[in-house]
């Protein structure tokens, strides 16, 4: 595993002929995984809505008007009620978001009866409730939660030109939180948010930078929502995009490495080149946290294809 990667040789290597890339993706894919699996997450929002953030590319946030409406944190017996639903259409992880800026300690025992309720249903736990302290970090890996994402989202030198109510070093500094606590790391980032290739380089340099890597990489592409200031982003091409997810895989080959956000917008054949460039993780159900995602017949025959 290698912890220092630069970023002209990231950008190498997403330049090499599309073969060779695939290739080499496809080899490391098959060093630690199995290719024939998809491994399959389940998102819930719960609590939608009214984020004192000002992430350019969300729909949550406070700061711009979409059209959505603020909720409160979701009751158990709802989140419980979604998960064994998830568990019933074939979902081996519960993922739940909320659009905080960071977790308040008053919803704290709400969030670990959540962890408790879902693990003892069967499912892998994971949450996304913005920054962490050391203390709640470690309460949460207490409750038995498995996993916790919080994304570098792009490169330090983009990044505050997408978000300015926060920075890259407190992003990281929750990320250590985790680490320390002993839950692993979802971690990845946004293509699509008008980033140049050395922006999408140096996020993958960061990434790589963790020891261990974090075990899930998501690669969302831009779901361009109007009156956020992303609306009109030039979407990124999808051979670009496949490169990406190639080049994801060989410098973390033992990740999950996620087609996250975006697939409702790309054909049957672009999603299934990305598996074959090395993703082998896809979010199931017909929503993400706000915007529509293909539906579980669409999806069962995409996955269909790879084998299991
Ligand atoms: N508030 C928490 C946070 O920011 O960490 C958790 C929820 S936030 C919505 C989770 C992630 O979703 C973001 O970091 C971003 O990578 C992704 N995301 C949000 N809106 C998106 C969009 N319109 N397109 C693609 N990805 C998006
Ligand atoms: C991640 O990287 N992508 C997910 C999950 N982690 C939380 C979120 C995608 C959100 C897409 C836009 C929306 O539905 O609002
Ligand atoms: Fe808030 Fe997360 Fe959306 Fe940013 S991405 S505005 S932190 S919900």
């Amino acid at each position: 595993m290698r912890h220092d990667w630069t970023r002209d040789e990231v950008l190498a290597l997403h330049a090499r002929p599309l073969p060779d890339l695939i290739l080499a993706a496809q080899d490391a894919l098959r060093a630690h995984h199995d290719p024939a699996r998809v491994q399959k997450s389940r998102l819930l929002n719960i609590k939608t809505g009214g984020c004192a953030e000002n992430c350019g590319y969300c729909s949550q946030s406070a700061f711009v008007k979409t059209g959505l409406v603020a909720s409160r944190l979701m009751p158990l017996n709802e989140v419980l009620d979604a998960a064994a639903r998830a568990k019933a259409d074939g979902a081996e992880r519960f993922c739940m978001g909320a659009a905080w800026r960071d977790l308040k300690d008053r919803d704290a025992p709400a969030i670990v009866a959540m962890v408790k309720g879902v693990k003892a249903l069967g499912l892998e736990t994971c949450m996304t409730l913005g920054m962490l302290s050391d203390d709640q970090a470690h309460a949460l890996a207490e409750a038995g939660l498995d996993y916790y994402n919080h994304n570098l989202d792009t490169g330090p030198e983009y990044y505050p030109t997408v978000v300015s109510t926060r920075t890259y070093n407190e992003r990281l500094d929750t990320l250590a939180h985790v680490r320390r606590a002993g839950v692993k790391l979802c971690c990845g980032g946004i293509l699509g948010m008008g980033e140049r290739a050395e922006d999408r380089a140096d996020l993958i340099v960061e990434l790589a930078r963790m020891a261990p890597h974090p075990e899930s990489v998501p690669i969302n592409r831009l779901v361009p929502i109007p009156g956020t200031p992303l609306a009109d982003a030039d979407p990124i091409d999808g051979l670009d995009f496949v490169r990406w997810i190639a080049t994801a895989r060989i410098v973390f080959p033992q990740s999950s490495v996620r087609l996250a956000a975006g697939r409702e917008s790309m054909s049957e054949e672009l999603q299934a080149l990305c598996l074959l460039a090395g993703a082998n993780s896809i979010f199931v159900g017909d929503r993400l946290l706000t915007t529509p995602n293909p539906d579980d017949v669409k999806n069962e025959r995409l996955i269909a294809q790879f084998g299991t």
